[in-house]
């Protein structure tokens, strides 16, 4: 037992000991990765009140505490990259630059959204700013990566591919074809997988017999780094190294983000499956207040600053929601379009 444990009972996955260390960075950089990631918050937050005011349905899966990946990572790409992503990507689509009423506009199923609102919450895409998706299938984006890299190899460009998917697509057969076939043709597919040690209501050690992912990938003989999914410079660090290597054209590498994640798994999860003692223990290594503390403690940070971030954030939000409220439904003779190709239409 930890002394930070104290007299409690272990807990089954107890959290790393909390970042520190110097945040390597100058304060516009810093203070954008804050930022970022108090706009996932804020964003997610209001999305799970809209919920329960049923203005939001169907599936809804939260990012809250897994921020530091997705703004971390994919601060280390170009707007130029790809990004795939899954069922938990509204944050992935607004630091690859979705204007967030468009995102709010597609969990609403209003038409204005990115999807016309046909989407929703788990099917963000935005060809624009190179988001191929959100996917509800569990390891489905896998394929479409490497695809993606696939013809990106073929025009000669020097895209990289981000492909984010969870530890439990690392059990689908498409994970094994997509990792075999990326590093047999050395292809630009940067695998991060967000390892938040829970597939729904299964911990990792219950449904994986090696819970070490890295090796998964050293069996494709393909480099794997493992960072500390909480703390973002560790994930930027690591993310800049691999995507350097990746566009270089050494083949792809996969990269294990460990990391919790502090909501339910969606919105209907009772939770039984984990101790509210292990979510406390993780809550208090959360990847904003830990960056805010240390950029603080580093001068980079005032008060005041904090409370404006946060409050653009705020406004965001509720511009966010004023557009999705304003906006339209898809009239119901449209309800077919799209699904068949017209009669005598080249298919
Ligand atoms: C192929 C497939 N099987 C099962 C499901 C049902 N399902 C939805 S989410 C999920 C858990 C996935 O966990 P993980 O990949 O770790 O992602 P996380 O939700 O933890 O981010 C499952 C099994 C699905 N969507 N697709
Ligand atoms: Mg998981």
């Amino acid at each position: 037992m930890s002394k930070e444990q104290g007299d409690r009972a272990p807990v089954d996955h107890p959290a790393p000991p909390p970042p520190s260390g110097p945040v390597p960075y100058d304060k516009p950089f810093a203070l954008k990765l804050l930022a970022d990631m108090l706009r996932i918050r804020r964003l997610e937050e209001k999305a799970a009140e809209l919920y329960g005011a049923t203005k939001i349905r169907g599936f809804l899966h939260l990012y809250i505490g897994e921020e530091a990946v997705g703004v971390g990572a994919l601060h280390a790409l170009t707007p130029d990259d790809n990004v795939v992503a899954t069922y938990r990507e509204h944050g992935h689509a607004l630091v690859r630059g979705m204007d967030m009423g468009v995102l709010m506009a597609e969990m609403y199923g209003k038409q204005e959204g990115c999807a016309r609102g046909r989407g929703g919450s788990m099917h963000l895409f935005d060809a624009k700013t190179r988001l191929f998706g959100g996917n509800a299938i569990v390891g489905g984006g896998l394929p479409l990566a490497v695809g993606l890299a696939l013809a990106e190899k073929m025009q000669g460009t020097r895209r990289v591919t981000a492909c984010f998917f969870g530890d439990g697509a690392v059990a689908e057969g498409s994970f094994h074809e997509a990792m075999n076939l990326a590093a047999l043709w050395k292809l630009p597919v940067l695998f991060c997988c967000e390892n938040n040690l829970y597939a729904m209501g299964t911990a990792i050690d219950r449904y994986e017999s090696q819970t070490d992912l890295c090796v998964k990938a050293a069996s494709y003989d393909m480099p794997a780094v493992a960072a500390d999914g909480m703390d973002i410079v560790a994930v930027h660090e690591a993310a800049k190294q691999a995507a350097a290597r990746v566009r270089d054209g050494n083949g792809p590498m996969f990269l294990e983000f460990r990391t919790y994640r502090f909501r339910a798994h969606s919105m209907y999860d009772a939770e039984l499956y984990r101790q509210k003692a292990e979510v406390e223990e993780w809550k208090t290594r959360g990847p904003i207040h830990t960056f805010t503390a240390r950029l603080k403690a580093e001068g980079k940070l005032a008060e005041d600053e904090f409370l404006a971030l946060d409050a653009a954030a705020n406004v965001e939000v509720d511009d966010a929601v004023a557009f999705a409220e304003a906006g339209s439904w898809e009239a119901v003779e449209n309800l077919a379009a799209d699904l068949y190709t017209p009669q005598g239409a080249a298919p």
